[in-house]
């Protein structure tokens, strides 16, 4: 297959600095050359260009901090994927979590003007369905999928011109913090959400089955992965550490089920934050789920 990565290095949506270098660490830990050794062509188109925050005036836009900047960065990233030729598989690295409206949007929108019926697969700690009404924290990183359903705020919700996901085509894995109006908002649009009781309970196997079922009326499939979905002692490079995560073979397992499915058309890799890791062990350990995703096998 032929992988095209794209580096999104933004970490204004998020509250702690620091995942902007996350495409850096990525790279770093030898992604490009896992994926080859898959025997996949990769080729890195770089980075996205982002603005700095020291050269920002926080409010720009009155509201939402660095909202223009962000919106700027997305739609840049929404621009580049949706011009890869159909066959590429887009791989992003975040940066923080607010680069999938951008990166969901341009895997929509490749090849079909108009937005595809994609369906999305959410593998968070988070639901990360605020708006800015319901967010307790501001940030931009906690909103991406209620603005990808056109909740919020029109310039985030807009990146997509008409097109927006349908609730019923999102999966959410590994949930296990949720805000008290998020919580609300997620049952009213009926979004499907795999908490970590259901991991435990029903086992990454059952889950995948039935996400698989779900999802069967998309016509792609996208992965967003955020490393803190993983429990911390596995991916401690992380802004917003939750307690009780997925374990190392269960991120691994759900990739590897993934991979066997033959569905999934594009992935993102976002919230390694190298300033809170530890000897870039989050990076290596997210360069390893993309590479089960894209084919590694043990056998
Ligand atoms: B992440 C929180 N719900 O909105 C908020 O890492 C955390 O992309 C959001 O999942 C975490 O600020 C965003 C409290
Ligand atoms: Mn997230
Ligand atoms: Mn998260
Ligand atoms: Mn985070």
């Amino acid at each position: 297959m032929q992988i095209s990565v794209l580096g999104i290095p933004m970490d204004l949506g998020a509250g702690r600095r620091g995942v902007d270098m996350g495409p850096s660490a990525l790279r770093n830990a030898h992604l490009a050359a896992r994926l080859r050794e898959l025997g996949h062509t990769v080729s890195d188109l770089g980075d996205v260009d982002v603005a700095i925050p020291e050269t920002l005036d926080k409010l720009e836009t009155g509201g939402l901090v660095f909202l223009d900047s962000i919106q700027h960065a997305c739609r840049s990233a929404a621009e580049s994927v949706a011009a890869l030729p159909e066959g590429v598989f887009p791989l992003t690295l975040g940066g923080d979590h607010s680069v999938s409206m951008g990166t969901v949007t341009g895997n929509a929108l490749r090849g079909k003007p108009g937005g595809a019926r994609i369906g999305l697969i959410w593998v968070d700690a988070h639901t990360d369905y605020n708006t800015p009404q319901s967010s307790p924290s501001g940030n931009i990183h906690g909103m991406p999928v209620a603005h990808l359903t056109g909740l919020g705020d029109p310039q985030l919700a807009g990146l997509g011109g008409g097109w927006h996901m349908r609730p019923e085509d999102i999966v959410m894995i590994g949930i296990r913090s949720v805000d008290g109006r998020e919580r609300d908002l997620m049952r009213e649009a009926g979004i499907k959400a795999y908490t970590m009781k259901d991991v435990d309970q029903l086992g990454m196997t059952r889950i995948y089955e039935e996400t698989l079922e779900r999802l069967s009326g998309t016509e792609r499939l996208h992965v967003s992965f955020d490393a803190d979905a993983l429990d911390p002692t596995v991916c401690p490079g992380v802004g917003t550490p939750v307690p009780g995560g997925l374990t190392y073979r269960e991120g691994h397992l759900l990739m590897e089920l993934l991979c066997e499915s033959g569905r999934v058309t594009s992935m993102d890799i976002v919230e390694v934050n190298p300033i809170l890791d530890t000897l870039n062990q989050t990076a290596e350990v997210m360069v390893g789920m993309a590479a089960s995703l894209l084919g590694q096998r043990i056998m």
